[in-house]
């Protein structure tokens, strides 16, 4: 009796993905030691622990498949790439990063619709909200160094963003989770 409950194609959309999270940490790996080595241990912090996040769920989309009878494949990551050349630098970056994971998540969530697969679409929900969330909190970072003087930032903003992000929470708050009674 046959137990796989993945498609060819949604198996291997999902195997594609898991990679591409196991790259997303590698990127915010070497972005976060080369801050690190600049001196800017706060955001370096705030980076290794996105990181941490990232290869969390390369984990989530390696046990879903593996609970649905499929095939994990593990391939070769791609290089993490330039080095950023600022802080602004790597927060842009990290933007578009973030953007490109979202559509590529977006494609696969389009897949298992397409394809009916609802247990697979529903799994991909988490994803959906979660990049919302990244992309927001780098949003409030981009906002902040901008407002800062984006690539001009000066030395002394730069010192009380990397304190401040020292402390920073690893989760955005989404406008849509806030009530009546907990605004
Ligand atoms: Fe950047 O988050 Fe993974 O999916």
């Amino acid at each position: 009796m046959n137990t796989n409950r993945l498609s060819e194609s949604i198996c291997k959309a999902l195997n594609d993905q898991m990679t591409k999270e196991a790259h997303a940490s590698q990127i915010y790996l070497s972005y976060a030691s080369w801050l690190n080595a600049q001196g800017y241990e706060g955001v370096a912090n705030f980076l290794f622990r996105h990181a941490n996040e990232e290869r969390n769920h390369m984990m989530k989309f390696l046990e879903y498949i593996l609970e649905r009878g499929s095939t994990v494949k593990i391939s070769a990551i791609p290089d993490p790439g330039e080095n950023p050349t600022s802080v602004y630098d790597a927060f842009q970056k990290a933007f578009k990063q973030e953007v490109d994971n979202s559509e590529s998540i977006y494609e696969i969530v389009k897949q298992s619709f397409d394809e009916s697969d609802w247990a697979t679409w529903n799994f991909l929900q988490w994803f959906v909200k979660e990049q919302t969330e990244e992309e927001t909190l780098i949003i409030n970072m981009l906002d902040k160094m901008k407002i800062a003087g984006g690539d001009k930032v000066s030395d002394q903003s730069l010192y009380s963003i990397d304190r401040d992000l020292m402390s920073t929470p690893d989760e955005a708050d989404l406008a849509r989770e806030k009530t009546v009674e907990e605004p």
